[in-house]
């Protein structure tokens, strides 16, 4: 179903125009209120008249991720406190997280484009929507809420509580959209088989799965064990959270909501664009944001875009799965975590060596980290109780700050080659690859 037929089916050259307004509007508006940007264009030698079409964007300079920590917390906002209504950040409580305000129309845009996503996997009003992502400063939970209950879907804000507990709702209260990260609906899959629950008890037909990459042999084995069909949807907090981009019915991409946001692809290295339907780093523009508007934002997410048009009738261009990042970015059990966040703890603990390793992998569904770390050079390594008492503390603070379960083993010293630092391989994903 399409849910907004005059946006989702307008022609191309409309669209364009309408993009083409709307970033001019946008333009202004970060330029006025954004000291950011007026530095940035200024310095850069914009002048934002001058950007009339689409062609002309490459004019812009990037927006990048150190950009927004710098302006921690508020400092990007385009609008003053007052007029915010909604605050979501990322996680990363080790590092400074970014932090990002909506007004009442952001909300309303926002709502309205993960409505678009919803009805184009095939939720109606008619749905049971089990909505299994975070419900906190976490984007997920609250964003595709709104537009569940837009379009008028039953929805049951279930967060990520227990996979026993999510089953016996999913059985009970007869859902049939299961909403979460693809990790935690293959974990719930494994958490039935422990409960020798058949996906036939499920009423269970649509998943939408998304916050971090997968595979296509991750959807079959989602869609053979929970009897559902899956559709990938794609975010970042940054630009809106979910809602960005998402898979219609036919799943052979994810159409971008493109009078809201502008997508470039452009080489990571070079920072220019890949030439038509070339793989690079996705790079986004909003258009429609009042709060937290982004020029030209990187994204640090790998993949292509599909310029061929999509035979559901939708005219906004896709993009294909993510299919890597340009930076180091772990995602572990839901969350997002760059091992420079495991490195500052490990600074702080004394006894401990910045020298680690960090190996991934997964058991029955769940994924395990396991952070390998050298003991300090002076530490006496037969001092077998301190150990334990440091491993505890890094167990702990990395469940505090991190908010994920780790194990921590202990290493001879020099067990790493640290020629220089940056040989060290820091991260060991055994995981089933994406
Ligand atoms: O993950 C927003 C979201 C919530 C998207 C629910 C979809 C569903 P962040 O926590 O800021 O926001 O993480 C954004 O996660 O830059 C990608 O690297 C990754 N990511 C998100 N969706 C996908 C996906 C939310 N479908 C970061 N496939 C992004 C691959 C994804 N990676």
């Amino acid at each position: 179903m399409i849910f907004d037929k005059k946006a989702e089916t307008m022609p191309r050259k409309e669209l364009e125009q309408v993009q083409i307004e709307r970033l001019q509007t946008t333009l202004n508006r970060v330029y006025r209120n954004v000291a950011f940007y007026k530095k940035s264009f200024d310095s850069h030698g914009v002048n934002i008249e001058s950007i009339k079409s689409r062609e002309d964007l490459p004019n812009l300079p990037f927006t990048t991720r150190a950009d927004l920590l710098a302006a921690y917390p508020y400092d990007m906002f385009a609008v003053p406190l007052r007029d915010i209504v909604r605050i979501h950040s990322t996680s990363g409580t080790a590092g400074k997280p970014l932090v990002v305000g909506y007004t009442k129309n952001d909300l309303k845009n926002w709502t309205a484009c993960t409505a678009r996503l919803l009805a184009a996997s095939g939720i109606t009003e008619h749905d049971v929507v089990q909505i299994a992502f975070h419900y906190d400063l976490f984007t997920g939970g609250f964003g595709f809420h709104q537009g569940a209950e837009l379009i008028g879907a039953s929805v049951i804000p279930a967060s990520t509580t227990l996979a026993e507990k999510q089953i016996t709702i999913m059985k009970d209260y007869k859902t049939t959209a299961l909403l979460c990260t693809p990790g935690f609906a293959l974990h719930i899959a494994q958490e039935m088989d422990a409960m020798k629950i058949h996906p036939e008890q499920l009423s269970l037909k649509t998943g939408i799965f998304g916050a971090e990459p997968w595979s296509n042999s991750m959807r079959r084995q989602i869609e053979t064990r929970l009897h559902c069909t899956a559709h990938d949807s794609y975010g970042l907090t940054e630009i809106m959270g979910p809602g960005v981009a998402g898979e219609c019915e036919e799943r052979a991409g994810l159409h971008v909501n493109e009078d809201h946001f502008i997508v470039e692809v452009v080489d990571p290295a070079t920072g220019k664009w890949v030439g038509e339907d070339g793989q690079g780093e996705l790079v986004f523009t909003t258009i429609t944001k009042e709060g937290f508007p982004l020029i030209r934002y990187r994204t640090g997410d790998i993949a292509s875009l599909i310029s061929e048009p999509c035979s559901c009738g939708r005219t906004f261009t896709r993009i294909t799965r993510v299919t890597g990042r340009t930076d180091d970015l772990i995602f572990f059990d839901g969350q997002k975590i760059f091992p420079s966040e495991i490195e500052q703890i490990l600074l702080d603990v004394e006894g401990t060596a910045p020298h680690y390793q960090i190996v991934l992998s997964r058991e029955n569904g769940k994924d395990i980290m396991d952070v390998r770390v050298e003991a300090g050079e002076s530490f006496e390594i037969d001092k077998l109780g301190k150990l334990e008492a440091m491993r505890d503390t890094l167990v702990e603070r990395i469940q505090q700050e991190l908010e994920i379960s780790a194990q921590v083993h202990f290493v001879e010293p020099r067990t790493f080659e640290r020629a220089t630092k940056d040989k060290i391989r820091r991260v060991i994903d055994k995981r089933e690859s994406v």
